[in-house]
């Protein structure tokens, strides 16, 4: 990884800043398995370091006013340093990111893209988008966490995050799982893992907390269980987007909205992306309570046509309460459900666009 040796020192240094803290603030990204397994391997090393160390776990989805909402907590806890893992507060939230810079002292680890204006010192650790926040955390880790125990979980990170892509990602993949061929995740014999993990973040979609604890204690059973019911209800929308979604562009692009109890659009809009390769999904979903949708959208085109977080934001901006964001085949976003026509319409723009130039 380019800038490996610098960005573990910077990690280190902050590291070494924190030895008096009485409690540490972590926030990380939700729903989302690299946000859980960076929030393992940061714990994991705090606690071998400095154990015990007691530390305050958020999970946050992207949403005005989550950054800032935990200011009061930090201070009630006595919090004046955090890490920042795996979120891209930098694009979604930059002012509340910068306002909570001014307050606390900030470890950034991230492997989003990059806004320009972010500046960049030694607590901004910002890897390339292949290189996930957790193997970067399992990497700095390296002789403090218990090794043997986790490389399962940071091999299902690096699946979940496409991170093989890189060569030696893949390599440290296969190190683990010789079955595992980036052509054909699926049949690999740790893919029924990540599989299980995804499904625990789904169900859990609420409260990310509960996907740690079952991950910490390890609780294989109950991750089974949970498994089961998420994947059924899987298929069945899986089924009904075959039937039902809005096709464009000769399939270049699909569109597809439904209801579920689970938040499924994530990870389903991942594996249409694999079975109509080439093809962008984009899935829409109600959130439940609220005047919102959300939108997953993937490609998984061995060259991409266009990016899918440039898509997002050409769709949302200035939209009201509408954000969008993510990787270059990944990304997703909110916005108010009145406003479904009109985003379907500038994604239409967009895709349009992209294949007239
Ligand atoms: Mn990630």
């Amino acid at each position: 990884m380019q800038d490996f040796d610098k960005h573990k020192a910077n990690f280190f240094s902050f590291l070494d800043s924190i030895k008096d803290e009485k409690n540490i603030g972590i926030i990380s990204h939700a729903n989302c398995i690299d946000g859980v397994a960076s929030v393992v391997f940061l714990t994991e090393i705090l606690n071998k370091k400095y154990s015990p160390v007691k530390t305050h776990i958020s999970f946050l989805a992207y949403g005005f006013g989550a950054l800032s909402g935990l200011e009061s907590v930090f201070y009630n806890e006595g919090i004046k340093k955090v890490f920042i893992l795996d979120l891209n507060a930098d694009i979604d939230m930059f002012d509340e990111f910068e306002d909570l810079k001014l307050k606390f002292d900030v470890c950034f680890i991230d492997h989003h893209l990059t806004n320009p204006k972010l500046k960049i010192d030694n607590k901004v650790i910002k890897t390339s988008s292949e290189n996930c926040t957790a193997l970067v955390i399992y990497k700095f880790g390296e002789g403090i966490i218990d090794y043997e125990k986790w490389s399962w979980l940071a091999c299902v990170s690096a699946i979940a995050e496409f991170s093989y892509k890189n060569v030696d990602n893949l390599k440290f993949i296969q190190a683990h799982y010789p079955d595992f061929s980036p052509n054909d995740p699926e049949k690999s014999s740790i893919f029924k893992t990540v599989n299980k993990l995804g499904s625990l973040v789904i169900y859990y979609s609420k409260d990310s907390l509960k996907v740690y604890e079952a991950v910490i204690n390890e609780d294989f059973g109950r991750i089974d269980q949970i498994h089961e019911e998420v994947s059924s209800e899987m298929e069945r929308c899986l089924r009904d987007f075959e039937e039902n979604a809005e096709k464009h562009f000769d399939g270049g692009l699909y569109f597809y909205f439904f209801k579920s109890k689970f938040y499924l659009g994530s990870k389903m809009s991942t594996i249409l992306s694999v079975r109509h390769r080439g093809s962008t999904i984009v899935a829409f979903s109600e959130i439940s309570k609220t005047n919102m949708l959300k939108m997953s959208a993937r490609n998984n085109a061995d060259k991409l046509p266009y990016f899918m977080s440039e898509m997002f934001q050409y769709a949302v901006n200035g939209i009201d309460g509408a954000m969008g964001a993510g990787h270059p085949n990944a990304a997703g976003g909110s916005f108010l459900a009145k406003d479904l026509d009109k985003i379907k319409e500038r994604i239409k723009e967009f895709v349009e666009g992209k294949l007239h130039q």
